[in-house]
C-alpha cells in the first residue's frame, strides 16, 4: 500500500500519476482539511474536493479547483444581498457542498461522508481526511501589512491572493484533534509514504500537527519520501515559497529539505536543482533526482513511479 500525505492542486496531480502508476485501491491520500471552512452555511473543503475533481477527471483544469464548465448564477444571484461573494462556489460544486453538510448536520463524520463523495466520482483511491475533528489553519500578517489579528485561511489565500507578508501560521484545534480512522494504520502500513510536493507551511503542516501522526512518521522515516514544491527557488503555484522565507526556512530545496528532515528520509527535486543535491544530502535525508514538473499525467506517473522506487530503496538499506 502506498499512504500519500496531500494538500492541494499539486498533490491531486501527483495523486492522477499515482492512479496511472499503481492500481488505485493501493493508494490512501491522506488529506489536509486545515483549508476547510463554512461558507454561505455550507460545509467547503477545497483540498478534499480539488482532489475528488481532479481524480475524476471532472476538475476545471484551468483554475486547478472546482468542476470543469462550471457556472456561478447562485453566487450572483446571492450577491442581491449584498454579502460577501469573493469565494466562489460553482452551482454544481454547490451540490457537493451541500451533501457533505446535510450529512454532517446527520452526525455522520467527515471521514464517512469523504468516502461517499469519492465513491459517488468513482474514486478507486482511499480518500482520509487528516481529522474528523475541526482544525483551521490560521494566519498572522507581518507588521505593515495593514491587517491586525489573525486571518481565516481563505481569506488569506483568495480574498487577500496571499499577496501579503506571513508573520505565523498556526492551527487551531489541532491539539484536541484525532487522526481519522484509517490515518494511522495507513502510515504504519504502507510500503511508502509520500509527501506530495504540497505546500510544505499551509498544506503539510496541519496534517503533521493532528497529534500522533508526525510521530507516525517518524518511526517510519526511512520509507518517507518528500517530493519537492520548490523547484529552482520557486514554487509551481501559491505562496509555498514566499511562506517557507517569510517563516524563517529559504525557499529552495534545500529549505524544503529542513522542513521535512525530521519526518523524512529522502527527498525528491528536481533536475534544476541537481546542483544543490549535496547541500539536500548534508541536511540529512538522501536525495534523488528527476523531472517533478507534472506537465503531464504521463510525467506525473513516472514521478509517482519513481518517488515509489525511491522509498522501497531507502527502507531496504
Ligand atoms: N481559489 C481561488 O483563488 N478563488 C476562489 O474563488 C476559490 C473558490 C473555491 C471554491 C471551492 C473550492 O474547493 C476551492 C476554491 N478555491 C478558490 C481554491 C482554494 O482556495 C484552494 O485550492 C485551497 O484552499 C488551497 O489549496
Amino acid at each position: 500500500m502506498i499512504t500519500v500525505l496531500c494538500g492541494g492542486v499539486g498533490a491531486a496531480k501527483l495523486l492522477e500519476g499515482m492512479c496511472a502508476a499503481f492500481p488505485p485501491e493501493e493508494v490512501t491520500a491522506v488529506v489536509n482539511t486545515g483549508d476547510d471552512d463554512v461558507m454561505h452555511g455550507l460545509y467547503v473543503c477545497p483540498d478534499l474536493d480539488t482532489i475528488t475533481y481532479t481524480l475524476s477527471d471532472e476538475v476545471d483544469r484551468g483554475q486547478g479547483w472546482g468542476l470543469s464548465d462550471d457556472t456561478t448564477n447562485v453566487m450572483a444571484a446571492l450577491e442581491r444581498f449584498g454579502g460577501p461573494a469573493w469565494f466562489k462556489l460553482g452551482d454544481r460544486d454547490l451540490a457537493t457542498h451541500m451533501y457533505r453538510t446535510g450529512r454532517l448536520r446527520d452526525g455522520v463524520p467527515l471521514s464517512t461522508v469523504t468516502a461517499e463523495v469519492a465513491l459517488s466520482f468513482g474514486l478507486g483511491i482511499r480518500l482520509l481526511p487528516m481529522s474528523d475533528q475541526e482544525v483551521r489553519t490560521r494566519i498572522r500578517l507581518a507588521d505593515g501589512a495593514g491587517v491586525s489579528g489573525e486571518l481565516a485561511f481563505q481569506d488569506y489565500f483568495v480574498r487577500l491572493r496571499h499577496a501579503v507578508p506571513v508573520a505565523e501560521v498556526r492551527f487551531a484545534g489541532a491539539a484536541e484533534a484525532l487522526p481519522a480512522p484509517g490515518v494511522l494504520d495507513s502510515i504504519a502500513a504502507a510500503d511508502v509514504i509520500v509527501i506530495a510536493p504540497s505546500n510544505p507551511v499551509i498544506s503539510i503542516d496541519p496534517i503533521l500537527a493532528v497529534p500522533g501522526i508526525a510521530a507516525a512518521l517518524r518511526a517510519r522515516r526511512d520509507r518517507v519520501v518528500a517530493i519537492s514544491p520548490i523547484v529552482a527557488g520557486a514554487a509551481l503555484k501559491g505562496p509555498a515559497d514566499r511562506l517557507l522565507a517569510e517563516l524563517g526556512g529559504d525557499a529552495s530545496v534545500v529549505g524544503v529539505a529542513k522542513w521535512h528532515v525530521a519526518h523524512a528520509g529522502t527527498l525528491v527535486i528536481d533536475q534544476l536543482d541537481n546542483a544543490l543535491r549535496d547541500a539536500v544530502v548534508s541536511v540529512g535525508l538522501s536525495c534523488a533526482v528527476t523531472g517533478t514538473v507534472m506537465t503531464s499525467v504521463q510525467v506525473a506517473a513516472d514521478l509517482a513511479r519513481f518517488a515509489v522506487a525511491a522509498g522501497r530503496l531507502a527502507g531496504r538499506v
